[in-house]
Formats: structure tokens, sequence, C-alpha cells
């Protein structure tokens, strides 16, 4: 089944960029969604002009319920029958232990990993059941299934995610929209960045000693998931480079 229009959070960098340049190179056509307007825009030129589909963008802050809805209503008509939803919109913020931790960050990973992907969900898969087909992906993370010091919020946002996935499975069973849900073990992207507020030297040491999955890698899994035939649901999928073992054990040369 080769998806028309795929709708991404989170698009303008990693994972969810990554998504855009993989749909849109099997030829659907895209509509993007970030906060930061001047990435949206380049991306698509970009992606207009390399793939020769067509890109709508729109700056939504997931967290914003009343911006997800006007998003939505404010889609143009040919971009209104989307088929695949890509909930990945997220981020994480400090390594502290539970005790030292920040409610500005608590608030933020939770506002945004789970709460923004409920305010899209609601918002958008009525629409999906009222054409009875669609796939939606929701990017959880090995941190929702395996804690690891310093994860505790981080991970319980994405353990939160995987149950609202398999939430979803019950909840859509008999609409015909099926869910995946994907979580990735450590993929390079500005995820540590964003966790370290822009600290680039904590950030790339994540990185450093082993091949980490590339936003590609988790991209190949979205579009394996969104283009099998309508009778078949990939519900659960976890990907990790093959240095790590689990969500703290990762192989590294010194
Ligand atoms: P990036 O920081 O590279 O990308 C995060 C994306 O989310 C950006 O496009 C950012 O765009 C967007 N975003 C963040 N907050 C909001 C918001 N409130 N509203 C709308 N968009 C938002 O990180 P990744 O690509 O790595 O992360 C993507 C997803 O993958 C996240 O859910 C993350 O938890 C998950 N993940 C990442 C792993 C990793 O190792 N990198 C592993 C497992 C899961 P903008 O700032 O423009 O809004
Ligand atoms: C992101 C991967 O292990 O840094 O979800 O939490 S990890």
């Amino acid at each position: 089944m080769q998806p028309s229009i795929t709708l991404i959070t989170g698009a303008t960098s990693g994972i969810g960029l990554a998504c855009a340049d993989a749909f849109a190179a099997i030829g659907s056509h895209l509509i993007l969604w970030a906060r930061r307007r001047e990435r949206l825009e380049s991306e698509a030129q970009r992606l207009t002009s390399e793939y020769g589909i067509h890109v709508h963008v729109d700056t939504v802050d997931v967290r914003d319920r009343q911006a997800v809805e006007a998003a939505f209503t404010a889609l143009p008509a040919p971009f209104a029958p989307f088929d695949v939803l890509i909930n990945n919109a997220g981020l994480s913020r400090g390594l502290d232990p539970i005790q030292e931790g920040t409610y500005e960050n608590w608030d933020e990973m939770i506002d945004t990993n789970i709460k923004g992907l409920l305010n899209v969900t609601r918002t958008l898969v009525p629409s999906m059941i009222a054409r009875r087909r669609g796939t939606i992906i929701n990017i959880a993370s090995i941190a929702g299934r395996q804690h690891y010091r310093g994860g505790n919020v981080y991970a319980a946002t994405k353990a939160a995610v995987k149950m609202l996935s398999d939430s979803m499975q019950i909840d859509l069973n008999g609409t015909g929209v099926r869910t995946c849900n994907i979580d990735p073990g450590l993929v390079e992207t500005e995820f540590s960045l964003v966790r370290f507020r822009g600290d680039t030297g904590r950030a790339t040491t994540v990185y450093e000693g082993y091949t980490p999955l590339t936003g590609k890698d988790v991209a190949d899994c979205a579009v394996f998931a969104a283009t099998r035939p309508q009778h078949v649901s990939i519900q659960d999928i976890l990907i990790t480079p093959t240095d790590q073992a689990t969500a703290s054990i990762v192989h590294k040369q010194s």
C-alpha cells in the first residue's frame, strides 16, 4: 500500500526530517509540523525540488491544543485525506536524578511527549477513522521499556507513549486504522543537544565509540510499517544500534 499523504510532527530535524525524506522518496506528499518556521520552509523547498512532491507546512507547537486544532482545520483540501500520521515530536530535558529534577524540565517533557501526542491524535484520528484507513506511527523509545540512570521522567513519558500505542490497538480495532509503535535506541540527532541545552561537548559524547542509528534507520521502519498491505499491521518495533544491548549497555571502543 503506497501512502499518498504523510503528516509528520517534529519534522524540522532528526527522525522526523528523515521520515520526510523517506516518505517523499516513495512519492508521498507531505504535511510537516514543528515550531521552527524557517527550517520548515527551507526543508519544504528542498523536498519539493528533490522529490517532485507537494509539501504543506505549518508552525505547530503540539503542546498547544488550539494550535493543533487550527492547523488541522487549515489543511488545504488536497492534503486533508492524509493516510499516515507520524507522532514524532518529542524531547528530553536533563539527566538529573529524580531528587534533583526540575519541575520546568518535567512539565516540558510531559506536555510535549504525552499531552502533545494526545492533542494531535485526538484532533486528527477521527478523520482517519472516517476514511476507514491509515497508519499511525508513534515514536516512543527503548527508554520506555528499560530505564537508565537519570532517565526517570523522560523514560516515564515514553512508557506512556507505548501504553497509548497499545491502547490505540484496542480502541481503533475494527476501524481500518492501524497503529505502529517504534522504540528506537540511540539515534544521532539533535536529541542530546536539546537534552543538554546546547552543550555540544556533552551531546557529542553520547554518540562516540560506536556507530549509532541514523534518523533514516528509524524512518525505514516507519516506511516498512506504512507500506504493508491493508490486512497487515506491524504493531511494535524495537530498533537499536548493533553495539547497543539495552538502554544502558552500549559497547564502546575506547
Ligand atoms: P530532534 O531534537 O532532532 O527532533 C525533535 C523534533 O521534535 C524537532 O523537529 C522539533 O522541532 C520537534 N519538537 C520538539 N518539541 C516540539 C513541540 N512542542 N511541538 C512541535 N514539535 C516539537 O530529536 P529526535 O529526532 O531524536 O527526536 C524525535 C523523537 O524520537 C522524539 O519523540 C524522541 O523522544 C524520540 N526518540 C529519539 C531517540 C534518539 O536517540 N535520538 C531514541 C528514541 C526515541 P521544533 O524545535 O522545530 O519544534
Ligand atoms: C532516546 C534514547 O536512550 O537516550 O529515547 O533515552 S535514550
